[in-house]
């Protein structure tokens, strides 16, 4: 065996997973992935832009897999970010949610648990500010912060909160090093479309080029606070790099309405007024809202050294200009 530091990724083929197999390929290490399913479209499109990453057929809903992939990878380092993420979907999926999203995460841990090699796995759970609920009572004026009261306002905010806390308890339990980064939205160029900045930025790109008329979305008035996803895989990596396995934040400190991520999106193709190419339509609103989320990243900061890179604005322009070239890909 090389003496390449090894790591296992679940959800590798989501944004995440591509952007920390990346970040880990750089630093040297020797990355595992974790995938699912038989061979498939997007199996053959990941190999292709990731020949570097060795693929392990698991999946979360699977214990016997995942104790495989443990034994296969003889990971140091374990990153678990395959979930249900999208929160839409957990109201019409709940039961799937809970069985991948949050059991997934005791069966992997139970994987790394059965192992043997527990006292050498470094584990990153991957956590969210949909915890947090985004009211009145609970938001600090400065932001969430590490402390603050959860309130999940969905089956997927729900099912994260038993991932966070089961992550917790094998640590506090077994010994175990797992940090949790409670991680606000972020976003970037390989964001699925599903998700509304990427909607957005794929949207504004057709309308400009003439393929599509308009673009229907939801509520507009909810606030995110909106960062880069490449500059939140290496807070995670920065995790596990720590003395001691903790819980971190990781925001920008500011928040911004759909409405604002709109109004910068199209005067990126020199369109001011977008009213006219944006109609709402219920299919996009959630039987519970999060209204608004605001982290405060004060901990990750000082404790880590970790800082984000990409403001808003600048988010908003990569994600528009990269989209104006990719709907124009054969
Ligand atoms: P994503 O793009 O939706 O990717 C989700 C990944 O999970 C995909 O690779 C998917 O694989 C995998 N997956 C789904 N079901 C699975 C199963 N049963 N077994 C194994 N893998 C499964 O998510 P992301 O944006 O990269 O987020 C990464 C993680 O961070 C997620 O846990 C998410 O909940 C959390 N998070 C994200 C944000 C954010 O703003 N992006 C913020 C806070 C927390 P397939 O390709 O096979 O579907
Ligand atoms: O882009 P979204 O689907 O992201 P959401 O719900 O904030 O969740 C994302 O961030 C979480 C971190 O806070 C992650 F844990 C989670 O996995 C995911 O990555 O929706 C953002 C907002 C919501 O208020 C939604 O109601 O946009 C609103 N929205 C309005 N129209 C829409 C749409 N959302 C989507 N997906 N599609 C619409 O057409």
């Amino acid at each position: 065996m090389s003496g390449k530091k090894r790591a296992l990724i679940t959800g590798i083929t989501g944004q995440d997973g591509q952007h920390l197999s990346e970040l880990l390929d750089a630093k040297g290490y020797e990355v595992y992935g974790l995938i699912r399913g038989q061979r498939n479209a997007r199996r053959e499109a990941f190999v292709a832009e990731f020949p570097f990453v060795h693929l392990v057929e698991a999946d979360l809903t699977d214990p016997t897999s995942l104790l495989d992939a443990v034994r296969v990878s003889e990971a140091d380092e374990v990153y678990n970010l395959g979930a249900i993420s999208h929160v839409g979907y957990s109201f019409r999926n709940p039961q799937l949610t809970a069985d991948v999203t949050a059991k997934g995460v005791l069966n992997l841990l139970e994987a790394v648990r059965s192992s043997g090699r527990s006292d050498e796995v470094r584990f990153y759970q991957a956590s969210t500010s949909e915890m947090f609920g985004g009211l009145d009572y609970n938001r600090p004026g400065t932001g969430y912060h590490e402390e603050s009261l959860f309130h999940p306002r969905s089956p997927y905010g729900v099912a994260k909160l038993y991932a966070h806390w089961i992550a917790k308890n094998y640590r506090e339990s077994y010994g175990m090093f797992v940090a949790t980064g409670i991680l606000f939205n972020h976003e970037g160029e390989r964001r699925g479309l599903e998700f509304v900045t990427r909607k957005i930025t794929d949207g504004v790109a057709r309308i400009h080029h003439g393929l599509q008329p308009h673009l229907v979305l939801g509520d507009l008035w909810p606030k995110r606070d909106w960062g880069y996803a490449g500059d939140y895989v290496r807070g995670m990596w920065q995790m596990l790099q720590h003395d001691e396995p903790d819980d971190f934040v990781l925001a920008t400190g500011e928040t911004h309405s759909i409405s604002d991520f709109l109004t910068l999106a199209f005067a990126e193709v020199g369109i001011e007024d977008w009213t006219n190419y944006v109609k709402q339509d219920p299919e996009f609103m959630r039987p519970a809202e999060v209204d608004i989320l605001l982290g405060d990243p004060r901990k990750a900061e000082t404790v880590l050294g970790w800082k984000r890179e990409v403001d808003f604005p600048g988010l908003v322009s990569r994600m528009v200009q990269h989209d104006l070239q990719a709907v124009l890909a054969p």
